[in-house]
């Protein structure tokens, strides 16, 4: 598969093969010797000596999908949350026993090698995560394939506590380099922004230009994407914003230096920092130029980089489909519009019938306020010529409304793509859906959901472009090298098969009654649980006791997550206890472990942070409670704790109020690791359920309709507060003062907005979860039975392997053909 005049064979894949070749690299690429150099150089050396080996791989698939031109996939995010790229590499290249045992024989050792990356943080959470689950499954899946996004020079903050609250810290993640990108300065691409647009006359025709104000550049940086032992290697390719030449030339000639330097902070500032969720206003600008700025990069790439150079545009189509990942990318839409129309000269009809084949749009949420929309105003400013062209997109599209619905104007005014209100406003998911083959949600109950509500009137409509595709996790990253305990016990009962086809995990069903099978699946439990004991002493200074349940509640701090539910749990056993009401010795152990980041702008989020910490700081330093309940918080929770963290777990709370959380992907990495959910049907726990088993889960709280129909009706949290006597000591301690030293004002505002508001209906849930939670330490006390239950979450999970969430979507969606490589 080489070409053997231009390519240098792969290193042999021995010891001695590697140690020649980490030397080398040493030597040559980092300019340094055995003996001077620092455990960063000798990381990345080895890292490099790890990519050649993946090297001939990713330039063979890249010339095969050169020739064959076969129909490729385009995932369009502004979000991959890689995590630690080094593991995967290794997996992928078959080569984590030969590096092991070449460093070794250097005196080098590879955990400590490993502790040197970081990882790479440009995602907020699940929808990074999951872009980042399916660019890996793709890759196994021989699926041609390209992930475009940005490449912040900053990731999401690193979350530090001071006295138990939350401080932002920057993610300089580059500063000691990063071996795994490949940069191409020489390639890149000229983006522009603002200035105004002109009309003129062409053969009769009333055409438009676009005269752009300032322009940057985006330089490509590539990442390999290896598929899992199968010989192919796609890309990632992220986009880094630079001054052009021309900018700051200009000034920097005129002898304004400083100017000059603005000049080029401005430009290099859009690829800066990756944006927290609900983050400022302020940030809103910057954030639309960084949308545009990758999706234009990454257009322009595939149509004059990756398409031969006589491609003729009309079969684009065949050629291509962009999956827009959330509304993010969706000016995609009216940017191939104005490279057809305007820069090829296209007939908007027939360049308007190219578009709409070549977009398909992904929603990932069901809160209205999270589905963007952009000002007219700001859209105008920055992106003259796109507004007018989504005008014109709508203008179409209400023509197309006002004919098939002629008595219902009201109907033809809620659907347009332009807002009215509170100010004039481009709404992307209308835009997206309106122009997108195909909308999908990312769990059953969501896409319903997104039928049913969020978008009613556009699937009466459009009835065909709706479809669900159930979300997914990679099994190589979240089992295969998470959890290397369990991902042995499978094998050894059932061969390695399950690694890329993951439905055969059921045939570990009949071991759940085998009781040998359940004392190793013990075993590996408490491994896990021994191994995260050491992770979190060593990085947090925490102390866990191995022999308590592991409950656990990471994801992204929001008022709808209901993490307060989690904590009024907490409140009321510490209450319980220290009231006499429950004597200690009759509760379950337990550690509470929580990880979540809330935006630095959500202030009712950085709050409930604060309370976690100090409900945590009294119950664990509380002589009576010692042992028996504690609170472990790990500061700055990412892909790389959760990958200690979830092999550990035997509980999972997913307990969000139903109707709210898209899908989850937290929740599928805990079941497939053998922790049991205590959850709401809401995302896809309610397809875990569903094939877990109702005895194997612990449901609770309100349905999504009977939601409904309470805050119909009127809710009132504070009836809930006067009517159960448990809930109400749980408040009353916390506004008491007992977790801020006798301070009632610390958590006010987080009581009093739970009495008056609720948005989330957290007190209308609290007894049916209290309840659950008594059904769970009942369940616990069986050890078997409970072993049984978490054996056969394992056996029922391999539905949500992101590879069958890449079926899917290519059966409904994309309609692409795997290229496996040549042998
Ligand atoms: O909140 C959803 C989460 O439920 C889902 O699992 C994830 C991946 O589909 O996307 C999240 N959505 C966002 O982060 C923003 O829409």
């Amino acid at each position: 598969m080489t070409d053997n005049k231009t390519l240098i064979a792969t290193p042999e894949h021995t010891v001695d093969g590697f140690v020649r070749e980490f030397l080398r690299e040493l030597n040559f690429g980092q300019g340094t010797d055995l003996a001077r150099a620092s455990v960063n150089d000798k990381y990345l050396a080895m890292a490099r000596t790890v990519r050649h080996y993946l090297m001939v791989r990713w330039l063979a698939t890249l010339k095969r999908q050169g020739e064959l031109q076969a129909k490729s996939v385009a995932y369009l995010s502004a979000e991959f949350l890689l995590g630690r790229q080094l593991d995967n590499a290794l997996l992928a290249a078959d080569l984590d026993e030969v590096v092991e045992e070449g460093l070794a024989s250097l005196g080098i050792d590879l955990a400590e090698l490993r502790e040197a990356e970081v990882e790479p943080g440009l995602g907020n959470g699940g929808l990074g995560r999951l872009a980042a689950c399916f660019i890996d499954s793709l890759a196994t899946m021989n699926v041609p394939s390209i992930g475009y996004g940005i490449r912040y020079e900053y990731g999401i903050f690193r979350q530090t506590f001071v006295d138990g609250w939350q401080v932002e810290k920057p993610d300089n993640w580059l500063a000691l380099g990063s071996p795994w990108e490949f940069p191409h300065p020489e390639s890149a691409v000229t983006v522009d922004f603002g200035g105004h647009t002109e009309h003129y006359e062409q053969d009769g025709v009333t055409r438009s230009r676009w005269v752009p104000g300032w322009s940057v550049l985006g330089v490509p940086y590539n990442y390999m994407v290896p598929g899992y032992e199968n010989g192919r290697v796609n890309t990632l390719r992220l986009w880094s914003a630079r001054a052009t030449r021309a900018f700051d030339l200009e000034i920097f000639n005129a002898g304004d230096y400083a100017q000059a330097v603005r000049a080029q902070t401005f430009a290099e500032n859009i690829s800066k920092v990756l944006y927290p969720e609900d983050s400022t206003p302020q940030g809103k600008e910057l954030r639309l130029q960084q949308q545009y700025f990758f999706v234009a990069c990454s257009l322009r790439d595939f149509i004059e980089q990756v398409l031969p150079e006589d491609f003729d545009l009309h079969k684009l189509p065949d050629r291509i489909i962009f999956q827009l990942n959330d509304t993010h990318p969706v000016i995609a839409i009216p940017e191939l519009m104005r490279l057809l129309v305007d820069e090829r000269g296209w007939d908007w009809d027939e360049a308007w019938a190219v578009t709409q084949k070549c977009f398909a749009y992904t929603c990932h949420t069901l809160l209205p306020e999270a589905l963007e929309v952009w000002s007219v105003e700001l859209l105008g400013k920055l992106l003259p010529r796109h507004l007018e062209i989504i005008y014109r997109i709508n203008e179409g599209f209400m023509a197309e409304l006002r004919e098939a619905y002629p008595d219902d104007e009201l109907r033809v005014r809620r659907m347009s793509i332009i807002a009215e209100y509170p100010e004039r406003a481009v709404r992307m998911a209308y835009l997206a859906t309106v122009a997108g083959s195909k909308v999908n949600g990312v769990a059953a109950l969501h896409s319903q959901l997104l039928k049913d509500k969020v978008l009613r009137d556009f699937s009466e409509f459009f009835p065909d472009k709706f479809t669900n595709v159930t979300n997914g996790i990679t099994p190589r990253r979240f089992v295969r090298l998470a959890n290397p305990g369990l991902s042995e016990l499978i094998t050894s009962a059932i061969g390695d098969g399950w690694v890329t086809d993951l439905d055969r995990l059921k045939e570990l069903e009949p071991l759940a009654d085998d009781a040998g099978f359940r004392e190793a699946f013990r075993a590996v439990k408490r491994a896990n649980k021994l191994r995260l004991v050491d992770v979190l002493a060593e990085r947090d200074g925490i102390r866990v006791d191995p022999d308590t349940m592991l409950d656990v509640m990471v994801k992204r701090l929001h008022e709808y997550k209901r993490q307060t539910l989690k904590l009024l749990h907490v409140v009321t056993l510490y209450d319980q206890v220290k009231s006499g009401a429950v004597r200690i010795e009759d509760i379950t152990p337990r550690t509470f472990a929580f990880g979540a980041k809330a935006a630095p702008g959500y202030r009712m989020a950085k709050q409930t942070i604060g309370l976690i910490n100090a409900v945590g700081r009294t119950v664990n330093n509380d002589p009576a409670l010692q042992g028996r309940l504690t609170v472990a918080f790990p500061a700055n929770y990412n892909v790389t704790l959760a990958e200690k963290l979830i092999p550990a777990a035997d509980l999972s709370e997913q307990i969000s109020l139903a109707g709210k959380e898209a899908s989850g992907t937290g929740n599928m990495k805990f079941a497939l690791n053998g922790a049991l959910t205590i959850g709401t049907d809401d995302g896809a726990n309610v397809e875990i359920r569903e094939l877990v088993g109702d005895d194997n889960f612990f449901l609770f709280g309100l349905l999504e309709p009977e939601v409904a129909q309470i805050v119909e009706a009127g809710y009132r949290p504070s009836a809930y507060y006067e009517e159960n006597r448990s809930l109400r000591h749980a408040l009353d301690l916390i506004a008491s003062g007992e977790f801020s030293g006798g301070d009632r004002a610390t958590f006010e505002p987080i009581v009093s907005n739970l009495l008056s508001e609720d948005r989330f209906l957290v007190l209308a849930d609290y007894q049916a979860y209290i309840d659950a939670q008594a059904r769970v330490d009942e369940a616990y006390a069986d050890t078997d039975a409970w072993t049984r239950s978490a054996v056969l979450n394992v056996a029922r999970s391999g539905f949500f392997s992101s590879d069958r969430s890449m079926r899917d979507y290519i059966d409904r969606i994309w309609h692409t053909y795997p290229v496996p490589p040549e042998r």
